[in-house]
């Protein structure tokens, strides 16, 4: 039968994919992330667990992104999109690290067994999977070791080429609801900016276009994208100014620029020269996070990270909310340790919404945002976005408004849950979505800015012999091990005014993460760097001591 699995084929093509000896592989906070030459028989092996993923979900299509997101260019990685375009179900994410270190061919096949084995997996059955990357060099040997281990498995392959993360889980999601009552779009690129530039029209009709907004796009695969999206929605409705957009010279991608630059460093990317008054947003290397800032009349740097975006985007939609009449719909946020203190102050006391807090990575925000009817989570990273339950959007979709100005709001409603990507956190999509709102309240950054003022804070790396050493609870908000070093955190801590900070292992980077915040600037970099300090004496630092 040519479904069945093939060993013997899976043994020859497994030859070819050796895993390197004395390394240890694990599924991270999204999926597995290291330097690329070390990857070649992980992601043979990830198409492996794709196949047997589609046949115990009867078929359905489950995709693969090779990327690495946010990390340096000699990164790379891969994750699996389950079949509505949330991430792998996590207790599978044991069998991708058991299959991942499986030494020999035999190892390998054994584990094959097992987890057919454990799941009660019919060999017989169909297997379908759709892949894509990002802009990387060494994504298209990645993609060669993913195709043979889906032939080695006799998978139905649809390569979906070069996109955008939040483009693959869209396109997972639209595979497995196309001519179903749930169908979430058109299954290619084209239906992706068709999608998201119809509503978007909707929502801004005929209220006065912002000003430009210049797009750092880290030199990924966020530029040419963009530039296809802008182009769907017209330059009356949106004037996109493209800056780092140069995804194909070699060395440029995330250097200097992207998300994750400009919030660790609090600094504009290279290559941007704002002006008070200009507006200004970042996507990362895969654009699936967004940070926005400006500079102040004074030219001072202003950040409006995943908090803010949060925060903008729960007080719309609870707006439309109680304008359209609909109180039976719940709205709720997530977030996790590194959201500023501030921002979830703001939206408990000022929005009165309830506020989650899980530990990092989107599969915990997801599902935590699944528990509302509208759950709005976003990293401080900036990768987030909105979930409408079934519930909710049963009731957007069917009920009329008895005034006109109800009704209007239904209709943004039913708008943005098509502009909103509600598989995963989508740099494209949020940046339609705050642009969306902006234009709706006629609303400059620095006023967005005012809901309230961050507290200072500050993120450091601190590399260690062995990360896997730290372990965490309540969120990631404590330390459980190494034993000892919490009580002497908290001692520092206690030292300063609003003082917060936590330390945790990085799950896409080898380093630790230290995050602290305080009353005033000086304080927080105070904070921050003697917890960094006190990291690296006592958990085996190397490399240099962090330094403020
Ligand atoms: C990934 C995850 C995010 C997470 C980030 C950093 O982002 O999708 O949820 O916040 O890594 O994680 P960590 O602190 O564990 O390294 P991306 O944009 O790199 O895919």
């Amino acid at each position: 039968m040519q479904n069945s699995i093939n060993y013997d084929q899976i043994k020859a093509a497994a030859v070819y994919h050796p895993k390197p000896q004395n390394i240890k592989y694990t599924y991270g906070t999204a999926g597995f992330r290291m330097k690329a030459d070390l990857l070649d028989s992980v992601i043979f092996r990830v198409g492996i667990l794709g196949v047997l993923r589609s046949k115990k979900l009867d078929s359905k299509t489950i995709g693969i992104m090779i990327t690495a997101s946010h990390n340096p260019e000699q990164d790379n990685g891969v994750k699996l999109v389950d079949p509505y375009g949330e991430m792998l179900e996590q207790s599978w994410e044991d069998y991708a690290t058991l299959l991942a270190n499986a030494q020999t061919e035999d190892d390998l096949v054994d584990v094959i067994k097992q987890i057919i084995s454990k799941n009660d997996i019919d060999e017989s059955k169909p297997a379908s999977v759709v892949y894509a990357r990002d802009t990387r060099p060494s994504g298209p040997a990645l993609v060669s070791a993913l195709v043979d281990g889906l032939k080695a498995l006799n998978a139905k392959i649809i390569d979906f080429g070069i996109k955008t993360t939040p483009q693959l889980h869209y396109v997972t999601r639209c595979y497995n609801t196309q001519g179903t009552m749930d169908s979430y779009g058109e299954p290619t690129e084209e239906g992706y900016y068709k999608k998201l530039a119809i509503a978007f029209r909707k929502i801004v009709v005929g209220k006065p276009r912002l000003s430009p907004i210049y797009i750092d796009a880290a030199n990924g695969v966020g530029a040419p994208k963009m530039r296809e999206l802008a182009k769907h929605i017209g330059n009356d409705n949106l004037e996109v100014i493209l800056i780092n957009d140069d995804y194909t010279t070699q060395g440029k991608l995330n250097y200097q620029c992207g998300a994750d630059f400009v919030k660790t460093g609090q600094k504009l990317p290279f290559g941007c020269s704002i002006k008070y008054q200009d507006r200004a947003a970042s996507f990362d290397g895969d654009a699936d996070r967004i940070v926005y800032y400006y500079v102040d009349e004074d030219g001072t740097f202003r950040l409006l990270d995943g908090d803010k975006i949060a925060g903008l985007a729960g007080g719309f939609i609870i707006d439309l909310v109680k304008t359209a009449g609909l109180e039976g719909i719940n709205v709720g946020v997530v977030q996790t340790a590194y959201a500023n203190g501030s921002s979830t102050t703001y939206l408990e006391k000022v929005l009165n919404v309830p506020v989650s807090c899980v530990p990092t990575g989107v599969k915990h925000l997801h599902h935590e945002a699944e528990k509302y009817d509208v759950g709005v989570y976003f990293e401080a990273n900036g990768h987030g976005t909105v979930l409408f339950s079934q519930k909710a959007l049963k009731t957007i979709q069917s009920v009329k408004g008895q005034t006109a100005e109800q009704e209007n709001a239904i209709e943004k409603l039913r708008a943005l849950t098509d502009l909103i990507n509600q598989t995963v956190g989508d740099a494209l999509s949020d940046l339609l979505l705050v642009e969306a709102i902006l234009t709706n309240r006629q609303w400059t950054l620095k006023q967005w800015d005012q809901a309230y003022s961050d507290l200072p804070n500050r993120l450091v790396k601190v590399v260690v012999e062995n990360r896997h050493i730290f372990k965490t609870t309540d969120a990631e908000r404590k330390l459980v091990e190494p034993a000892g070093l919490q009580e002497q955190i908290n001692k520092l801590v206690s030292e300063y005014k609003d003082g917060r900070s936590f330390v945790r292992p990085s799950g896409t980077e080898d380093v630790v993460r230290v995050y602290a915040e305080a009353a005033t600037r000086e304080e927080c970099d105070k904070l921050a760097y003697k917890v960094a300090g006190l990291v690296y004496d006592q958990a085996g630092g190397t490399g240099g001591k962090p330094k403020e």
